[in-house]
C-alpha cells in the first residue's frame, strides 16, 4: 500500500461541481437529514407524479424493506431521452466505436428516441407488457442501449446476459427470470473474432424448453444464421415496420427496472433486482459528481453492458444527465495495443473509466504504445471492478494521464446500483490504491468476525449501515435469499462481502472479497459455480476452487480436483477440464491452474477447509494456521508437494 498523497489540483478546486467544503457540508446533511437531502436531489429527474415520501427503509431482521420516493411515478426512458429533446435533440447521445476502427457512428438524442420508440412498439406487438421480463444477449452495439431503453419505456424488466457467457449460463438466466423474449444478434465481433450469439441463443432455448416465443435478431456481421419461423424476428425488418410513436409507460418509483444476475458465494447466480426511481436518481447524481460531468464533455466507460457498470455508467447515468456517452465494441489490444488511446484521440474523450486489469495488461506493453498518442483531451480517469494496485495506479496517473488527470477509484457492486466509496475529483486528495471516502448518504462501517463495530484505523469486514437510493431491493423471486445473503451475517446492516482497511485519515482501502467469491479480471465468479461445473464431469469425484494472486487478472482460478478411482491425472485431462468449464460457464470461468489431489483437507464433519487451500494456492505455507481439526493432516503435505507453479 502506498501512503503517497496527491492533493486536489487548484484548477480542479474551482472548476469541479463539488469542492472540499461542499463535500463536507453535503455529506453531513445527507447523513443527518437523508429525507431532506435526497428529497432535493430527487428533483433532478422528471416525475410524472411527484413524490411526497422520500425514504422508507428497514434493515431490521425479518423485515428487510427498501423503498425510495415510493409514491412518485416516472419513466426511465423519458428521463434518459424525451426530456432532452427540446434542448439537445441534435446533440450526440451515443458515440459508437466498433471493433474495427473504421466503424463508428454518432447517434443523436432524437435518433435515439426514434430507435427506442420503434423497438418498444416491436416488443408490444410481440405481447410484451409492463412487468414482463426480456433477456438481452447482445454485443456492444447501439441496439443494446436501444433494447434497455425500449424495455424501460414500456415497463418491461430487462435482464442482460454478458455475451461471453455460454448457452448453459444463458439458459439458466432465461429460466431464472422466466422471460419469453430474447434480443440477440447474429454474431458478435470482438478483437476481429466472431462470437456465435444466435447459435448460443438457439442452444440455450433448446435447453429451457418452449417458454421462449420471440427472438429478435440484430444483424451485426450478416453471418448466415438459421431463423425459426414464427419465433425469430429480424430486428431491422421489425423496427422498419413499427411506428416511431410510443408514449412512455407511467411507472411507480418502486416498479422494477432490471434484473442482473451476479455470482455469490453459494448456489446459482442471484437475480439482483433494481427499481426505477431511486436507481436512476442515484446513477445520475453519482455520474455527474464523481466524473465531474459538464455539458459538452465526451465520456467513455469501457465496461460491457452485460455488467452493472455498463448499466449505470454507460447507459442510465450518462443519458439521464444528457451526456455524450461512448460505447466501445472492441478490446484494448485490437488492432493494436494503442487502441484505447487511439479512440480517446479520435473522439476527443475527456473522461475515461476502465478496470485495473486492463491497465495492468497495457502497462505490460510499456509506455511507447501510450506515448505515441496525444491524449490531450483527457481530464479525468476512473477505475472500477477490483482493487487497483499502487503500481498500476501510478502508471495510469503518470503515463496515461500525464499527471494532469485525477483518478477516481470507485468502489461499488452490482447490488449497490451505483458508486458508494470514491474520491470526488475536486474535493478529495488521492492516495494510490484507496477508494478514499464515502459518497453522499453512504455510511460505511467496519466490523470484526463477531460483528463488533471497529472504530478508527483498523481492518475489518465492510458493511453499510443505512440504505441509499440505488440499493438493490431484493433477489428476484427470493426475498429470503436477499435477507440471508446480505443481512444475516451482521444484524441491522448490509454486508458487502468485502474486506477493508480504514487508515488514520479515515480513507477506505478495499482489500478484496472475504467470502467465496473471486474477482477475475474484474469479473465476479462464485467458486461454487466452478466447482459444480467440475464435478459434473464424469471423471471428477470432487473439486475445490480458490483464488490466488495473478499479475494481470488480479485473481486467478486455482482448482483442486479429486478424480474418480482408477482415472489417471494427465495433462490431457487438465486441458479437457479447462475446456469443459469454459464451455459450461464461459471463458471467464476457465481455471488457470488445476492440481489433481488424491484428498482434500477436511474437518471431521466433512467440511473442506478452504482457508488452507487458499494459502497453498498463494504459496503461503508458513501461514496455514491451525490444522489440528483436520480429519487427515497428511493430506496437506501431499497438496504442498504437488502444488502448481503460479508463474
Ligand atoms: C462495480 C462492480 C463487485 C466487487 C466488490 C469488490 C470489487 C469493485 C472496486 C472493487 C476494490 C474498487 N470491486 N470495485 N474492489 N476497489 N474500486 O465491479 O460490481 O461486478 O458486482 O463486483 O468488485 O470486491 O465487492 P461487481
Amino acid at each position: 500500500m502506498s501512503d503517497k498523497l496527491h492533493p486536489v489540483p487548484d484548477e480542479w478546486k474551482s472548476r469541479a461541481h463539488v469542492d472540499r467544503a461542499k463535500y463536507e457540508a453535503d455529506y453531513k446533511r445527507s447523513i443527518d437529514d437523508p429525507e431532506g437531502y435526497w428529497g432535493e436531489v430527487g428533483k433532478r429527474l422528471d416525475w410524472i407524479k411527484p413524490y411526497t415520501k422520500v425514504k422508507n427503509t428497514s434493515f431490521a431482521p425479518g423485515n428487510i424493506s427498501i423503498k425510495w420516493f415510493e409514491d412518485g411515478s416516472l419513466n426511465v426512458a423519458a428521463n434518459c431521452i424525451d426530456r432532452h429533446l427540446e434542448t439537445r435533440g441534435d446533440q450526440t447521445a451515443i458515440i459508437w466505436e466498433g471493433d474495427d476502427p473504421k466503424d463508428s457512428k454518432h447517434i443523436t438524442y432524437r435518433e435515439l428516441h426514434e430507435n427506442v420508440c420503434r423497438l418498444a412498439n416491436v416488443l408490444k406487438d410481440r405481447g410484451v407488457k409492463k412487468g414482463d421480463r426480456v433477456t438481452l444477449y447482445l454485443p456492444m452495439i447501439p441496439e443494446a442501449a436501444y433494447s434497455m431503453l425500449a424495455c424501460a419505456r414500456i415497463g418491461a424488466i430487462h435482464s442482460i446476459v454478458f455475451g461471453g457467457f455460454s448457452p448453459d449460463s444463458l439458459a439458466n438466466r432465461i429460466e431464472g427470470c422466466e422471460s419469453r423474449v430474447v434480443i440477440t444478434a447474429d454474431e458478435g465481433l470482438r478483437g476481429g473474432k466472431k462470437v456465435p450469439l444466435k447459435k448460443n441463443t438457439d442452444d440455450a432455448i433448446a435447453r429451457v424448453g418452449g417458454e421462449v416465443d420471440t427472438v429478435i435478431v440484430v444483424t451485426r456481421t450478416g453471418g448466415d444464421v438459421p431463423m425459426t419461423d414464427g419465433r425469430d424476428v429480424r430486428y431491422e425488418d421489425a423496427v422498419a415496420a413499427a411506428s416511431a410513436d410510443c408514449p412512455p409507460e407511467e411507472m411507480n418509483a418502486e416498479d422494477p427496472l432490471f434484473i442482473l444476475f451476479t455470482s455469490g458465494s453459494t448456489g446459482k447466480p442471484k437475480g439482483v433486482l433494481h427499481t426505477t426511481g431511486g436507481y436512476l436518481v442515484y446513477a445520475s447524481l453519482t455520474h455527474e459528481l464523481i466524473f465531474d460531468y459538464h455539458d459538452g464533455d465526451i465520456y467513455w466507460c469501457t465496461a460491457d453492458v452485460g455488467w452493472v457498470t455498463g448499466h449505470s455508467y454507460i447507459v442510465y447515468g450518462p443519458l439521464a444527465n444528457g451526456a455524450t456517452t461512448l460505447m466501445f465494441e472492441g478490446v484494448p489490444n485490437y488492432p493494436s495495443i494503442s487502441r484505447f488511446w487511439d479512440v480517446v484521440d479520435k473522439h476527443k474523450v475527456n473522461i475515461f473509466y476502465t478496470a485495473p486489469t486492463a491497465i495492468r495488461s497495457l502497462m505490460g506493453a510499456g509506455e511507447e504504445p501510450v506515448k505515441r498518442t496525444s491524449r490531450q483531451s483527457l481530464r479525468l480517469l476512473g477505475s472500477v471492478g477490483e482493487p487497483i494496485n499502487p503500481e498500476a495506479w501510478e502508471w495510469y496517473f503518470n503515463v496515461v494521464g500525464e499527471r494532469r488527470c485525477p483518478i477516481v477509484d470507485t468502489w461499488w457492486q452490482t447490488e449497490t446500483g451505483g458508486i458508494l466509496i470514491t474520491p470526488l475529483p475536486g474535493a478529495i486528495d488521492l492516495k494510490p490504491g484507496s477508494a478514499t471516502l464515502p459518497f453522499f448518504g453512504v455510511q460505511p462501517q467496519l466490523v470484526d468476525a463477531e460483528g463488533n463495530v471497529i472504530e478508527g484505523a483498523a481492518d475489518g469486514n465492510l458493511c453499510i449501515v443505512d440504505s441509499w437510493p440505488g440499493q438493490m431491493r431484493t433477489v428476484y423471486g427470493d426475498h429470503k435469499r436477499f435477507e440471508e445473503t446480505y443481512f444475516s451475517t451482521y444484524k441491522n446492516k448490509y454486508f458487502t462481502g468485502d474486506g477493508c482497511r480504514r487508515d488514520e485519515d479515515g480513507y477506505y482501502w478495499i482489500t478484496g472479497r472475504v467470502d467465496d467469491v473471486i474477482n477475475v479480471s474484474g469479473h465476479r465468479m462464485g467458486t461454487a459455480e466452478v466447482e459444480s461445473s467440475l464435478v459434473a464431469h464424469e471423471k471428477v469425484a470432487e473439486a475445490a476452487v480458490v483464488g490466488y494472486p495473478h499479475d494481470l487478472k488480479g485473481q486467478g482460478i486455482y482448482a483442486y480436483v479429486t478424480l474418480n478411482a482408477g482415472v489417471e491425472g494427465t495433462d490431457e485431462l487438465k486441458k479437457e477440464l479447462v475446456a469443459w468449464v469454459r464451455k459450461d460457464i464461459g471463458p471467464i470461468a476457465s481455471p488457470d491452474l488445476i492440481q489433481f489431489a488424491p484428498g482434500l483437507p477436511k474437518t471431521r464433519s466433512g467440511k473442506i477447509m478452504r482457508r488452507i487451500l487458499r494459502k497453498i494456492a498463494e504459496d503461503d505455507f508458513g501461514a496455514l494456521g491451525d490444522t489440528s481439526t483436520l480429519a487427515d493432516p497428511a493430506v496437506v503435505d501431499d497438496l504442498i508437494d504437488h502444488r502448481q507453479n503460479r508463474k
